[in-house]
């Protein structure tokens, strides 16, 4: 059966960030199997949940820009997804940003039968700046210029200095072309109720995001800051000596929990941030359903990939 190739674009102004994201994905998913050699200059293959993904880095620079925009067809058709990247930083460019954004929507508009799903990085947002006032204002700034349109586009605020990032925003990307996203969210809301938990996240071993639910904000803020700790623990859960089985940290009433779960024989990682100080025993008891209902839910979200 062939498989589906995906086009996947990065577009966005000069310097905005957009060649090192793409290499920070590379190197990021290089453990991968199947990984292909870059085609030309600009065109580079990803092997992720078993798909063909073409990326294509449109250069920023003003006469690269007008080529594309001569060329419609060849640059803009049959795109799965946009990543469009802005540089938080540059906030006098942000007007001239939108302009080019909103000229990309309008050939999508016009050309295509189906828009793809656009995915804003707001990116550059460093661990450093992270309560930088400016910066937080430059976020908003973004967010509220960029949404006028009609699109259902997803922000995210991103840094090549932080893998997990670039991570969650390329993950959504991919995931939300799943027909049954919402049938794996819906499962870890379950199991998050049931288990006293504000945030619960699963990624295969690639670091693939597959689902993750957050209950409010707060979680959100705190679990995005842990995501690190996944990589931590799948570092020592690999040390056959010590067979360690998950990993339970309290954070002041919380408590975070990572196991390396087996489904249908691959394994996953599972975060979770719970309330209940009997997280570990509350796991035991109920992690073998959730594996057995989580089997079926992430084989038919896989599935749907198959018929884009
Ligand atoms: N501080 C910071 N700098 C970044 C980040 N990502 C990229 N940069 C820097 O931004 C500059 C431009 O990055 P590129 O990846 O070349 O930008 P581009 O969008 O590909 O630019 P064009 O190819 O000209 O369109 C480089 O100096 C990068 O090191 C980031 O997350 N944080
Ligand atoms: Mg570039």
């Amino acid at each position: 059966m062939g498989r589906k190739m995906l086009k996947i674009l990065f577009a966005g102004l000069q310097n905005s960030g957009k060649t090192s994201i793409i290499l920070t994905l590379q190197k990021i998913y290089s453990q991968m199997t199947g990984i292909k050699p870059t085609r030309g200059v600009e065109r580079t293959g990803l092997d992720n949940l078993g798909l063909d993904i073409k990326v294509w880095d449109l250069g920023g620079q003003e006469e690269f820009r007008e080529k594309y925009f001569e060329k419609k067809e060849e640059y803009f058709t049959e795109t799965d997804i946009m990543f469009y990247v802005i540089d938080v930083l540059d906030s006098r460019k942000f007007y001239e940003s939108l302009t080019y954004y909103l000229k990309i929507i309008d050939i999508f508009k016009t050309y295509s039968e189906k828009l793809p799903q656009i995915i804003i990085f707001i990116h550059k947002f460093d661990p450093d700046l992270q309560d930088d006032e400016k910066i937080l204002q430059n976020i908003e700034k973004v967010q509220v210029l960029f949404n006028q349109d009609s699109l259902e586009t997803t922000f995210f605020n991103t840094s090549i200095y932080n893998e997990w990032t670039v991570i969650q925003g390329f993950s959504s990307g991919l995931t939300s072309l799943s027909k049954d996203e919402i049938a794996l969210e819906t499962k870890l809301k379950e199991f998050a109720q049931e288990t006293d938990s504000s945030f619960v996240l699963l990624v295969d071993k690639n670091r693939m995001l597959i689902g993750n639910y957050k209950k409010d904000e707060m979680s959100k803020i705190l679990g995005d800051r842990l995501l690190p700790m996944i990589d931590i623990y799948s570092d020592i859960s690999n040390l056959s000596v010590y067979q360690l089985n998950n990993l339970i940290a309290q954070l002041s009433d919380m408590y975070l929990f990572l196991q390396k779960i087996q489904v249908k024989s691959a394994p996953y990682y599972l975060m979770i941030i719970s309330h209940s100080k009997d997280i570990g025993l509350l796991l035991e008891k109920k992690l073998p359903t959730f594996v057995k209902q989580l089997e079926a839910t992430i084989e038919q979200f896989l599935l749907t990939f198959q018929d884009l």
